[in-house]
């Protein structure tokens, strides 16, 4: 599945595929703008198929539903909400366009990377743990831009290598990208999930 979207601000392009075999997604995703704000997320639930589908949709449901919220709130929130369910690691995103600030919550595997202004590169580790009703230790990180914005979120099931990076950022084409990454992952054995977004001031 590829989806495009055109927001006011941001255009996102998603990938995603479930593992073979398998006829759910463990991974889940969201996007929403706003007038002043745009959130993204990008989830891979402990293990595959319907439990680890039920683990990543029950925080996309709660980023939804309260897309208004803090970072910090929603990490908590989603957190409240697993509790006994398998778990699902996180990455959540969100562009406050007055501010030009990008708020970066993580925690567990989903590999992220976001350029400013086409020069500042920012690969943020991702924090080892996962969401589970349990307490947690996530990774909080804020960036500026001045003019644009450029970001990837993946799931484990996507590899990209910094090359791939670089020419990602360079070409700017988030449709070519997103068809290059289908293709290069398609024999990976896992369920596989690639947002990349792009933000122009005008
Ligand atoms: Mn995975």
């Amino acid at each position: 599945m590829i989806e495009s979207r055109t927001y006011n601000k941001v255009k996102t392009v998603v990938y995603q595929k479930e593992k073979e075999g398998n006829n759910l997604c463990g991974d889940s995703f969201m996007a929403v703008e706003t007038e002043d704000y745009f959130l993204c997320a990008v989830a891979d639930g402990l293990g595959s198929g319907e439990f680890a589908f039920k683990s990543s949709n029950i925080a996309m449901e709660i980023l939804r539903n309260h897309h208004e919220w803090t970072v910090p709130d929603l990490m908590d929130e989603c957190n409240r909400h697993l509790c006994g369910e398998r778990g699902t690691v996180i990455t959540i995103l969100k562009v406050l366009f007055d501010e030009k600030k990008v708020v970066y919550g993580n925690i567990g595997n989903i590999g992220s990377f976001i350029a400013a202004d086409d020069e500042k590169t920012h690969r943020p580790l991702p924090a080892p743990g996962f969401l589970s009703g349990r307490k947690f230790h996530y990774r909080l990180e804020h960036y500026y831009y001045k003019k644009n914005l450029h970001f990837i979120l993946h799931s484990d099931g996507i590899s990209i290598n910094q090359e791939e990076y670089n020419w990602m950022i360079d070409l700017q084409s988030t449709d070519v990208s997103v068809r290059y990454l289908a293709e290069k992952n398609q024999k990976n054995k896992d369920d596989r999930t690639v947002l990349i977004g792009s933000l122009y001031e005008s």
